[in-house]
């Protein structure tokens, strides 16, 4: 387990965000890179009627047994258990890409807002740098101790260049208190669910990359309506709220996509709540 004395669980609790977590060496994250640029070279086009992108984007875990190997990874759930205690569960695994150049960007945000989950403080992104997300690179910014305040009200500004899918976005954030969280290369940062943080365009000459895991306790969603779905990677599930997935069979399998829909068509119910237009979640022509 990391260690707790290294005052990373103390700088989570007070600003609700904490940077720089060593996770994987360079050689690993090369290798992971590498198994992604791999499936982008092989499989652009996807499956299912889903292209890779949107795979990639939300719940890839579900068909790709990579990226549902990478949310056990046992140094992250280490950290994770630190926060959360023994009994976890991946509700969705993420890529977050912005090529050199693209003008991608997210709003300041808080990530439980449309998920369904209340306002939770049993939900947790680890998000690993598998390249270099420098200032430059757009890395996220936080505005710390903002998770101990209650959900904000969100607008949403279906802003084609938004990587959130309805550009929802907190209006009035005071910039001035915003810290930022570069990663070097197979760094982490956990960022609470309550906690407001957004991020910049990409003006480095590398593709920056991020690896988001959205970790839950079993106890999120007992007391939330609807049906989830989550795949249980560490200590003991008790019977609540989650469907529990087992991962995928093999790399798109027919019954994971089958499955990849079911979910799709669940989450994005709970998701466009209240929403003026259609939310796209993140299908390819959508809004992103
Ligand atoms: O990758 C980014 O820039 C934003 C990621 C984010 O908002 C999140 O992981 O919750």
């Amino acid at each position: 387990m990391l260690d707790p004395g290294q005052g990373y669980l103390s700088d989570y609790r007070r600003n609700g965000f904490v940077a720089g977590l060593p996770i994987f060496t360079r050689a690993e994250v090369a290798a992971i890179r590498s198994r992604i640029e791999t499936l982008e070279a092989d499989h652009s086009e996807g499956a299912g009627g889903h292209d890779l992108a949107q795979f990639f984007r939300v719940n890839g875990h579900v068909v790709i047994p990579f990226l549902a190997e990478l949310a056990r990874t046992p140094v992250v759930l280490d950290a994770v258990e630190g926060v959360l205690g023994p009994d976890l569960l991946a509700w969705s695994v993420e890529l977050f890409i912005k090529e050199p150049g693209s003008m991608k960007t997210v709003s300041w945000h808080q990530d439980i807002t449309y998920w369904g989950m209340g306002e939770t403080d049993d939900e947790v992104t680890a998000w690993i740098a598998l390249s270099d997300v420098s200032v430059e690179a757009g890395c996220m910014r936080f505005i710390p101790g903002s998770h101990k305040g209650s959900i904000a009200r969100h607008e949403d500004t279906f802003d084609a260049d938004n990587l959130l899918s309805r550009g929802q976005a907190i209006a009035g954030v005071d910039e001035t208190k915003a810290v930022a969280g570069p990663l070097r290369p197979g760094e982490m940062s956990l960022h609470h669910g309550r906690c407001f943080h957004a991020s910049g365009v990409n003006y480095s000459s590398d593709r920056r990359i991020g690896l988001a895991i959205r970790y839950v306790t079993p106890a999120v969603r007992d007391h939330a309506p609807g049906r989830d779905w989550a795949l249980p990677v560490r200590g003991e599930i008790p019977a609540g709220g989650w469907d529990c997935l087992a991962g995928p069979r093999a790399l798109f399998h027919p019954a994971d996509l089958a499955l990849y829909d079911r979910i799709l068509a669940g989450q994005s119910a709970t998701l466009s709540e209240g929403a003026e237009q259609s939310v796209g979640m993140y299908a390819k022509g959508e809004a992103k």
